[in-house]
């Protein structure tokens, strides 16, 4: 680590007041929380400025240990504190940090309608394919065949690919990395941060205690060596045949394309009311 990457750190963490943090040794939400910091910081946000914004998980801990404004609400619910906040105070820039269970289980309907509505938010939403914090019970993204507390023998439901369900449901930008591919992930994640509308960054990350132990997958390191060889580079992705997309997944961006933001369609009905009352 360089003296600027220790002073980054050492000035966007809470260092004197929450660590040591909750995750397991080797856990991918340490890596997460370094490029979120060092996105934020070498895109020279001010501090005061940044709000983050959490529901419950291991991956809803996050925010706790980043010197900004944070808010640690409940499960599932994270989208709509984050709407909340926007809303009230739009020159804020306000990041959600969800788990996949967070986000896409009992806070599916708020992911879905957040780019639905294109908010102007970004969503960090680690995939770990398991409820990692209440012991690797089966999420929506767990896949099909694999083991987890509520599915001993073998899950038996389809599992949901969060970056393309986000880009069917309308978010102005959507990226996928791993924690693996740690400087694309600071891009990733700075990409967001920097644009306007619902941006949403799926970060696949190992749950080695739950879901990797169920699934002798091995080590942490081991996993990290699956992502390696699992990825695929977003423009690399057409050239992959079908059956050689089998247990793969493309990284980079899936989807950037600038539309009006909910705040500026909402200012929009504002005005045409205005109009019709000066009229009238
Ligand atoms: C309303 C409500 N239901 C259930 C729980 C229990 N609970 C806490 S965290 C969690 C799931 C965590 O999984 P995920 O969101 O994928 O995050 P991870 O821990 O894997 O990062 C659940 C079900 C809760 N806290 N509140
Ligand atoms: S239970 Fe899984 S997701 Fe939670 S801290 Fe441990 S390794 Fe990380």
């Amino acid at each position: 680590m360089t003296a600027v990457h220790r002073s980054v750190v050492y000035d966007w963490l809470r260092h004197d007041k929450k660590f040591p943090h909750v995750w397991c040794p080797g856990c991918g939400l340490g890596i997460l929380l370094g490029s979120l910091v060092r996105s934020l910081a070498q895109g020279g946000y001010d501090k005061n400025q940044v709000v983050l914004v959490s529901g419950i998980g291991c991956s809803g801990r996050l925010p706790v240990y980043v010197d900004v404004g944070s808010v640690h609400t409940t499960h599932g619910r994270a989208l709509t504190f984050a709407t909340g906040i926007k809303l009230a105070k739009p020159e804020l820039k306000v990041i959600v940090v969800m788990g996949d269970g967070d986000a896409t289980a009992i806070g599916g309907n708020h992911l879905i309608h957040a780019a639905r509505r294109n908010l102007d938010l970004t969503a960090i939403i680690v995939n770990n394919l398991n409820y990692g914090m209440t012991g690797g019970q089966y999420s929506p993204t767990t896949p099909l065949g694999a083991k987890a507390t509520t599915a001993p023998y073998g899950h038996s439901e389809p599992s949901f690919d969060i970056s393309a369900l986000t880009v069917t449901a309308g978010a102005s930008f959507v990226a996928r990395s791993t924690v693996y591919h740690v400087t694309q992930l600071d891009q990733m994640l700075g990409q967001a941060i920097a644009k306007k509308g619902f941006g949403v960054v799926e970060v696949l990350s190992p749950c080695h205690t739950n879901y990797g132990r169920q699934n002798r997958l091995g080590s942490q390191v081991e996993m990290m060596k699956g992502f390696k060889k699992q990825a695929v580079r977003a423009d690399r992705w057409d050239k992959v045949s079908p059956a050689e997309r089998e247990g793969r997944f493309p990284i980079g961006v899936l989807a950037d394309h600038g539309r009006p933001t909910f705040w500026e369609t909402y200012e929009g009905a504002i005005e045409r009311a205005q109009a019709i009352r000066k009229e009238g």
